[in-house]
């Protein structure tokens, strides 16, 4: 089980992810990506796809042409955790 993380340590956490909004009714993070084209998405998607598969913790996410919308979640601790606090920066480093 994966720890949740308290509104606390949100609040101290956030501030490193400006571009992330969160949904604190529902416990989670979204961010949208703009691109030239599709073949731009889906490239960034394929590079997301290998770090969630590497970290074990995938997106909720959907695509349309050159828009790629990303909201992370923990499924097994029923809201944030560091694990996406953590994915959320390797996103934003890609
Ligand atoms: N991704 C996310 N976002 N939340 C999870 O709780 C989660 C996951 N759990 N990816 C992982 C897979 C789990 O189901 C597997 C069995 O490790």
């Amino acid at each position: 089980m994966v720890k949740k993380l308290s509104q606390a340590e949100l609040t101290a956490l956030l501030p490193d992810l400006p571009a992330w909004t969160l949904d604190a009714a529902r416990d989670r993070i979204t961010r949208s990506f703009r691109f030239k084209d599709f073949s731009q998405a889906f490239g960034f998607m394929s590079r997301v796809a290998l770090l969630a598969e590497k970290a074990d913790h995938h997106p909720e996410w959907s695509n349309v042409w050159n828009r790629v919308d990303i909201l992370l979640t923990t499924h097994d601790a029923g809201g944030l955790s560091m694990r996406d606090i953590e994915m959320a920066k390797a996103i934003d480093a890609l």
